[in-house]
Order: structure tokens, then C-alpha cells, then sequence
């Protein structure tokens, strides 16, 4: 059967877990930029059947929603945990993240990145007050508890080997660090989330691709925000 094709726009954004999976794993793939008008005009579509994307294109199989091709793809190559008891942990992990990832990308769109924005952001997502306090279920400091509680933050997230859990901690932790985003209150507040961003980073094919060319420049839809 012919590689998969990961269709989505030459940015990371929801596409580069998706594209951590495959480099991990070494696995074939071809990537198609899409055409933002044509996929709306095809919205509902077999193609694009929420009109957004990424969209994973395996045989005839369409998949849309980063996790559900996530959890597919990890199925496939054995990134999904050896049990239900591991499973159920992962999912738990990728709806977490995925709590913060929304957040994240309001930040992004909505407050444009700008100062009384992050500021927010900062209070609700990394502040010790807000831990418990109402957060959307949204806070880095749960993450970090998390891996705490597994293996004392020492190894993977569940179980003893790199899952999709693995990834997606990686690239929420990966979007923090940056620069403009919170490098510092990350680093002083969830020293085990960053050492297990740097553990993965270290994983060999992992890093051959993040200092590789086939992983976009551009992070978010919005060229020089973050
Ligand atoms: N829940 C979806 C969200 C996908 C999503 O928001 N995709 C954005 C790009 S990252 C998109 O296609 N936006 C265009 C639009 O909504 O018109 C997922 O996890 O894949």
C-alpha cells in the first residue's frame, strides 16, 4: 500500500505531532499543503469531513482530528501503551494537553499574543494560586504532577517506553519554551516537564528531525506570532 499522506499547511500547529509520531517510528510518509479555500469548499466532505484539518490520507481511509489519527497511528506502530490500564492513562494524558492546547491557541488568535493576554494566560495556566482554582481543567502544573506520579517524572509518562503520551507532552512543552511564549516561568515551575521535553528531544530519530528541514519554521497560522 502506498505511504500515508499527512495533509495540512506548511506550519506546525495540530500537524506536528503527527509528524513527531513518524519520525520516531521511521515511518514513510508524503506531505500535501493544502489549499485553505479548497478545503473549505470541500467542508463535510469524505476529504475534509470537519472542513479542517489535519487530515491523515491512509488508502481510502480520511482521517480528520489530530488525536483520533494519533491514536491510529499509534496503534499501528506500537505508541499506545501494552494494556487498557495504559491506554485509558494516554488518553487521559492527550485530553489533558489537549485542555491546555485550546487555551493556547485563543492566546494565539484571539489575544494576538500580546502582552495583557500572556499575562492572563501566565495566572490561569502556570500560577500556583490557580491550581485550584477554575482553570478549564487547563493547568502545567497537573502535567507535571502526572509524571510525578509515574515513574517519580524519571522516565516515560505511562508505562516503560515512549508513547503518543510522550509526544504530545513533548510538543505543548515545546510550544512554551519558546521565546516569546514563557521560557523562564516553565523552566522554574515544572523542572520534570522540561526534563522529560529534553529526554525526548534526545531520542535519536526524534532529534535528527527537529534539526532537519522537513520540520516547518513556521509554528502557528500566524506567520511571527510565536
Ligand atoms: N479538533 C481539531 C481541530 C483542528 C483545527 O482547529 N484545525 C485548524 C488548523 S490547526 C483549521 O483547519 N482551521 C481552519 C478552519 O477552522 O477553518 C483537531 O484536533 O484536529
Amino acid at each position: 500500500m502506498a505511504p500515508p499522506t499527512l495533509k495540512y499547511f506548511n506550519l506546525r500547529g495540530r500537524g506536528e505531532v503527527i509528524r513527531l509520531l513518524f519520525a520516531y517510528k521511521g515511518v514513510e510518509y508524503n506531505e500535501e499543503e493544502i489549499d485553505y479555500q479548497a478545503m473549505k469548499s470541500a467542508s463535510g466532505s469524505e476529504e475534509f469531513p470537519f472542513g479542517q484539518a489535519p487530515v491523515l490520507v491512509d488508502g481510502d481511509l480520511h482521517l480528520a482530528q489530530m488525536d483520533t489519527i494519533l491514536r491510529y497511528l499509534a496503534r499501528e506502530h506500537g505508541l499506545y501503551g501494552s494494556n487498557n490500564r495504559e491506554k485509558a492513562l494516554i488518553d487521559m494524558v492527550l485530553g489533558g494537553v489537549e485542555s491546555i492546547r485550546g487555551d493556547y491557541g485563543d492566546l494565539i488568535y484571539k489575544g494576538e499574543l500580546k502582552d495583557d493576554a500572556k499575562k492572563e494566560y501566565a495566572t490561569v495556566h502556570f500560577a500556583a494560586e490557580s491550581v485550584t482554582t477554575r482553570n478549564g481543567g487547563a493547568h502545567f502544573q497537573y502535567l507535571e504532577n502526572f509524571l510525578k506520579r509515574h515513574n517519580d517524572g524519571a522516565g516515560w509518562a505511562v508505562g516503560d517506553s515512549l508513547t503518543i503520551a510522550d509526544i504530545h507532552l513533548f510538543d505543548i512543552v515545546d510550544l512554551h519554551l519558546r521565546e516569546q511564549l514563557f521560557p523562564q516561568e516553565v523552566k522554574d515551575k515544572f523542572p520534570l516537564l522540561v526534563a522529560h521535553h529534553d529526554r525526548v528531544a534526545k531520542e535519536a530519530n526524534i532529534a535528527a528531525y527537529l534539526s532537519s528541514d522537513k520540520r516547518p519554521s513556521q509554528v502557528n497560522g500566524v506567520a511571527g506570532r510565536g
